[in-house]
């Protein structure tokens, strides 16, 4: 029995497979401590049906028989728990939760609870964890009438027409949801902050942002605030928002003394500036280390931080004009001013140069910046990835972007860079992700989506975890591990395992990028961006298609170290699935297969869109195991996107076909 709106925590009735305390010895210390012997408690009481006595304790009692949830002593000889690390260990007469911190105890717990529902405890057992990334960020694109930019899961958990608007009990659910993964921090509205969201930092609605902050806080996770750079301007009514100016400065240091009076522990602002629109410090001719330092001052006493994207590039380029190449842009803007921010500013680096593609390169930006924090974002919400109508398992996507070298050298692969900021170090701090909730029942739109949100807190809780154990890992939470249950688990994981490719390949080739219909960007429309102000073409004509990146062209290819410049430089050696993303080729240019690009573009898309058809069919192959409801829903979702590939398949292959005038030399049927 799959209950939808419970996600990866199900808790359906096991027996425990070691002898069961009644008691919990929970050591004192704070409310999220306090919430995690709740959590324990509640938990167990639904996996076993067992009601346990909590029971408050200073220093542990040596000689009982029961659970016991502590912190590490840092002041003894044992060894130390890395922060919001835990440590479990299953005893005969005992199971100790230890951990570093009241967040490593919430995970403890969680971790505990998932073990016992899939059968894993057992005597002797000791685990130890902590994350490997410190910042572990969820960004909600959330509008203050309710829809959710880019949001394909109904409206927004927390506002509705101009206001906020919450069930206490739903953000609670999604606050245990986000914590069991091991998110620590959220942002709250749209990094576009517009019409009435510029009012969040003002009293009235700052108010309702504490309510909201006080739920997250207690499942260890802070707020973050999303804010219009241009507000002294635009609220404030000062004659600018310039960020030298010292009345400037002065309206924000206030502006954060009393947003700070709401929400004590603010994790600090995230900042669009300068972006698609977004007022930023180029209307002032500042820099943007300007502006992101004057905003880092007013939070600083508060121990806030600024978390600057920077998505900054053109968006009124001339498509006519070939020596301006969008993907430069944020290397361009940023590795300049590196090292020139203050120590309470933090970067947020989309992962790739362009936008949350189906497959594009790593920026170039990591690796290369080396005296200034910063993080990775990626995107849960399935903008380009299907809307959550096509099924695209993304931690897929996402081990290949931390499986990236971006030097050859020693521990130089994304993974590797990991850890906590230190000066002269090009270390990543952590993630932050668009996230792909909403007041749909089952929270993602799409059932099987909720592997994603599952899996983004998981790999960058440790990023040595494959694509393949998340998906192992989520489908027998979800759908359980007895009898039938069994059959459906090994399926979902199984075609979320597939369906990353499979969409690869029916969409835009090797990576060219940008093949969409445009503003909605689902579905295809292969000229939609080609004669746009955005600066993402393809510019295929009779004979050849893609953007030359190398150093005969944009020199984009010039912004990676010089191993990897060199491996992007060649289509000989360059990565086939980002090809067309670094070089502009023949049709009849000769790929490792020994077939022609032409011809593995069809082959893609015949075998992108049978690969879909073939999902379909193995989820049909659950039609008498899973509940009815559960089964159709993601049937009817199988068979949007079954429309959706065949457009694409015959989209592109009509066009390259009507371009070249070559046919598929396997002679499968191609429009005219
Ligand atoms: O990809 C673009 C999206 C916009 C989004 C922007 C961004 C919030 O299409 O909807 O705006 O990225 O990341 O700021």
């Amino acid at each position: 029995m799959l209950k939808e709106y419970d996600c990866w925590l199900q808790y359906r009735k096991v027996t425990a497979q070691v002898n069961f305390p009644k008691t919990v010895f929970v050591q004192k210390r704070g409310e999220v401590t306090d919430n995690a012997a709740r959590e324990f408690a509640a938990g167990i009481e639904r996996l076993l049906g067992l009601k346990l006595a909590v029971k408050q304790i200073k220093t542990p009692p040596t000689n009982d028989n029961a659970v016991f949830l502590l912190f590490d002593d840092k002041e003894g000889k044992n060894e130390k728990l890395k922060t919001e690390g835990f440590k479990i260990n299953i005893l005969q007469n005992k199971i100790l939760i230890t951990a570093a911190d009241e967040n490593g105890l919430l995970y403890g717990v969680y971790r505990f609870l998932s073990l016992l529902a899939n059968g894993e405890l057992k005597y002797d057992l000791e685990i130890s964890e902590s994350p490997v990334s410190p910042l572990r960020i969820i960004n909600h694109w959330d509008n203050f009438d309710g829809t959710i930019e880019r949001g394909y899961a109904g409206n927004s958990l927390f506002y509705k027409n101009g206001n906020f608007n919450f069930d206490i009990k739903r953000i609670e659910d999604y606050a245990r949801l986000l914590a069991s993964v091991g998110i620590n921090r959220i942002s709250i509205n749209n990094v576009n902050v517009r019409d009435k969201a510029k009012l969040l930092i003002t009293k009235e609605y700052l108010s309702e942002a504490a309510k909201l902050a006080a739920i997250f806080r207690r499942f260890g996770i802070r707020l973050l605030l999303s804010i219009n750079f241009g507000a002294p301007w635009s609220l404030g009514k000062l004659p600018t928002s310039d960020p030298l100016d010292a009345s400037v400065a002065a309206w924000w240091k206030e502006r954060a003394a009393l947003i700070y009076k709401y929400i004590p522990d603010l994790a600090g602002f995230l900042v669009k500036a300068d972006s698609e629109g977004e007022p930023g410090p180029f209307q002032y001719n500042r820099t943007h280390a300007d502006g992101a330092n004057m905003l880092a001052k007013a939070v600083k006493p508060f121990g806030g931080e600024i978390i600057w994207r920077c998505f900054v590039y053109n968006c009124q380029q001339d498509w006519r004009d070939k020596s301006f190449d969008r993907a430069r842009a944020s290397y361009d803007h940023f590795k300049p001013l590196d090292g020139s921010f203050d120590d309470n500013v933090i970067l947020q680096i989309k992962f790739g140069p362009y936008d949350f593609q189906v497959r594009e390169p790593v920026s170039p930006l990591f690796g290369a910046l080396t005296k200034t924090r910063h993080i990775m974002e990626l995107q849960i919400t399935q903008e380009y990835t299907g809307h959550q109508i096509d099924l695209c398992y993304l931690p897929s996507v996402w081990q290949d972007i931390l499986e990236f070298d971006t030097s050859h050298g020693q521990n130089s692969k994304i993974m590797d860079l990991i850890k906590p900021y230190k000066e002269g170090s090009s270390y990543i701090e952590g993630f932050a992700a668009v996230v792909n909730v909403g007041l749909d029942n089952n929270w993602t739109g799409h059932t099987l989506a909720q592997a994603n949100l599952y899996g983004y807190g998981r790999i960058i809780w440790n990023p040595c975890l494959t694509a393949k154990e998340i998906a192992k890992e989520w489908s027998v939470l979800s759908f359980g591990k007895e009898n039938t249950e069994q059959k459906a688990a090994q399926i979902a994981e199984d075609i979320l395992l597939k369906s990353y490719r499979a969409y690869e390949k029916y969409n835009a080739p090797f990576g060219v990028c940008f093949m969409v219909t445009p503003n909605s960007h689902y579905g295809p429309n292969i000229e939609g961006y080609e004669f746009s102000r955005w600066g993402t073409y393809h510019r295929a004509d009779a004979k050849e298609i893609g953007i030359d990146r190398t150093k005969k062209g944009t020199g984009y290819t010039g912004q990676y170290s010089p191993n990897n410049e060199s491996i992007y430089e060649d289509p000989a050696v360059c990565p086939e699935n980002q090809l067309l993303f670094f070089h502009r080729l023949k049709y009849d240019f000769i790929m490792k297969n020994g077939k022609t690009l032409l011809q593995n573009i069809y082959d893609n898309h015949f075998e992108g869109y049978d690969e879909a058809v073939s999902m379909t069919e193995e989820w049909k192959s659950l039609s008498k195991i899973l509940e009815k409801d559960v089964y159709k829903s993601v049937l009817s979702r199988f068979e949007r996107q079954l429309v959706n590939a065949r457009e694409w398949r015959d989209q592109i292959n009509t066009y390259f076909f009507r371009r070249t005038g070559i046919g598929d030399k396997n002679g499968r049927k191609i429009f005219d």
